[in-house]
């Protein structure tokens, strides 16, 4: 569990900042402490897949679709790639000590209730792309409108909902963090608590100060930090900046500026007819300790979780996928942590095409 930098020397990776240090030199990070020696494993790896009709450029062949993002999860051996390099950093967190109840828990806080909200349900929408924007345009010569019909994955909105207590005599400030869980595998064979974690799926992050007493806690699944808005259309800007030019308005496109992040109609996974059945896991930790800022107000930019906070430290001090990303070889560490609860939700699947109507 080390790295060797430039000079030589080793770096201990056997901590909660390993992941970075490892991060560094497998994700071909400027921050690598040994370029040379570690190379860029994920970029190459695309690389050598994607040139394997012409590997030594004899032909001058255009990159392979896994040299490109836009294209390379076109290619099945992109999902196989992407397996073996989780699979790196799942080795390093497996080698980690797993967290202890000390680790864990939030003295005089409890957890009720976790659940949802409305119906856990997706379907495929017709979307319709605009784009406008794709086509040269030239004074003197009219637009022309070009739009592409895609069919694409959406839910309809729905709400966290908890009920946390807080015995403490004072108001203190929670971390709450969300993960839904499969609760099988594939095969359909149930996943025991051991193999199942990796799997989860970290649905939000947000700080709440808890009053004492009962908190009631509700969070639109459209606010979480970590999912981004709809971009809205060329067309629909336009239509914007020239009302703002036109009545001299502001041109307000704030709900716009988070521009890192899962699309939100993807939050929820494709869920089955009968429903499918996960592990709804609520995590409330102790905000006091995991929180970096002193605005415990702030959203962070929205999309804090998966992406940080723009011009700022990231806003958690945990490691990305806190507590669920360590092995968890005895269950009863988080069954007897009060601050810890899940439920079984299931997600269902709507088979009938819906319309995509505001764009
Ligand atoms: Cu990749």
């Amino acid at each position: 569990g080390y790295i060797i930098d430039k000079e030589g020397h080793t770096i201990n990776i056997m901590n909660d900042q390993g992941i970075d240090k490892l991060g560094d030199i497998v994700e071909s990070s400027v921050y690598s402490p040994n370029f040379q020696y570690y190379g860029q494993l994920h970029n190459m790896a695309h690389k050598m897949l994607g040139r394997q009709a012409d590997p030594h450029g004899k032909y001058n062949m255009p990159p392979g679709v896994m040299e490109h993002f836009e294209t390379a999860t076109r290619d099945p051996t992109f999902f196989r790639l992407h397996k073996y390099m989780d699979n790196i950093f799942k080795e390093h967190k497996d080698t980690l000590h797993p967290y202890t109840k000390d680790d864990l828990e939030f003295s005089g806080v409890s957890i009720d209730s976790v659940g949802v909200e409305g119906e856990l349900k997706t379907f495929f929408e017709e979307f319709e792309f605009d784009l406008r924007n794709a086509v040269d345009s030239a004074e003197g010569i009219e637009d022309v409108e070009l739009k592409a019909d895609v069919h694409r994955l959406n839910h309809n909105d729905f709400s966290f909902v908890a009920t946390v207590n807080n015995n403490n005599d004072n108001e203190v400030l929670a971390t709450f963090r969300l993960f839904l869980c499969p609760q099988h595998d594939n095969n359909g064979e149930e996943f025991t608590f051991t193999n199942g974690h990796w799997h989860c799926i970290e649905m939000d992050k947000f700080w709440k100060k808890l009053a004492p007493g009962k908190n009631k806690v509700t969070r639109k699944s459209g606010d979480s930090s970590v999912t981004v808005p709809d971009v809205p259309s060329f067309q629909s800007l336009i239509d914007a900046a020239d009302k703002a030019v036109s009545d001299g308005s502001v041109f307000d496109m704030h709900n716009f500026e988070r521009s890192c992040g899962i699309p939100n109609r993807m939050l929820l996974p494709k869920g089955q007819t009968d429903g499918m059945e996960f592990a709804l896991i609520l995590a409330v930790t102790d905000g006091s300790h995991d929180l970096t800022h002193e605005d415990t107000d702030s959203e962070h930019g929205g999309t804090h979780s998966h992406c940080g906070y723009h011009g700022h430290d990231y806003p958690d001090k945990r490691p990305m996928g806190f507590p669920l990303d360590r092995r968890i070889p005895d269950r009863r560490v988080l069954d007897e942590t009060p601050n810890f609860k899940y439920t079984v939700v299931k997600v269902f699947h709507d088979e009938h095409l819906h319309h995509h109507e505001d764009h």
